[in-house]
């Protein structure tokens, strides 16, 4: 049996405000990311009776159902993460720490970044999620995009930090001007999360 969980938020749903106001953040987690994780387990268990019948046609048919959820509930998962309250140093990076060296070293500085990862997640068309990404195999950082819930790590890329991009994520309060919501979320980026994200890969 699986049973996938939503996980908690470790801050309250007006937390993020102004950047993200409660009740943006209480249908974003409580009702995507929730359906999410219910449409997972209902896959899953679909696939599991299919296994046992050994119906293979059924099997390939769920997988559909199985990437997009189950990449749903992992990138949620990530992005609840790396957000946190201002009041509790969202936004504050420390210059003094290995990301920020390595960030200035594979972009230039700490602003170009910044800047293209802004544009990139601003240019995704239709669904997607923006990424700072480690590649193992060029041991360096970089900026990607994924369309819909498909996950960096099937390109062989660390997921560092994400941007949802999908309009369910800032549609209430920015409505259409989603480069607004993305030059805005950088004041609730927990630095210390993505710090320890990147430190564990690379060690
Ligand atoms: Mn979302």
């Amino acid at each position: 049996m699986s049973n996938y969980q939503l996980p908690d938020l470790e801050y309250d749903y007006n937390a993020l405000e102004p950047v993200i106001t409660a009740e943006m953040l209480e249908i974003h987690h409580d009702k995507h990311h929730r359906a999410y994780v219910n449409k997972l387990n209902e896959a899953l268990e679909k696939y599991h009776e299919a296994e046992k019948k050994k119906d293979a046609e059924k099997m390939v048919e769920l997988q559909g159902a199985i990437k997009f959820n189950g990449g749903g509930h992992i990138n949620h998962s990530i992005f609840w993460q790396i957000l946190a309250p201002e009041k509790d140093g969202g936004g504050q990076v420390d210059k003094s720490s290995s990301l920020y060296k390595a960030i200035e070293t594979d972009f230039g500085s700490f602003e170009k970044f910044q800047e293209l990862l802004n544009a990139q997640s601003t240019v995704v068309q239709g669904s997607g999620w923006g990424w700072l990404g480690y590649s193992r195999q060029t041991k360096s950082l970089v900026v990607q995009t994924c369309l819909n819930h498909d996950l960096l790590s099937s390109r062989g890329m660390f997921p560092i930090f994400c941007i949802d991009v999908w309009e369910h994520a800032y549609y209430l309060k920015y409505k259409n001007v989603r480069a607004e919501y993305i030059k805005n979320i950088w004041k609730i980026l927990n630095w210390k999360e993505i710090e320890n994200r990147y430190n564990k890969i690379i060690t």
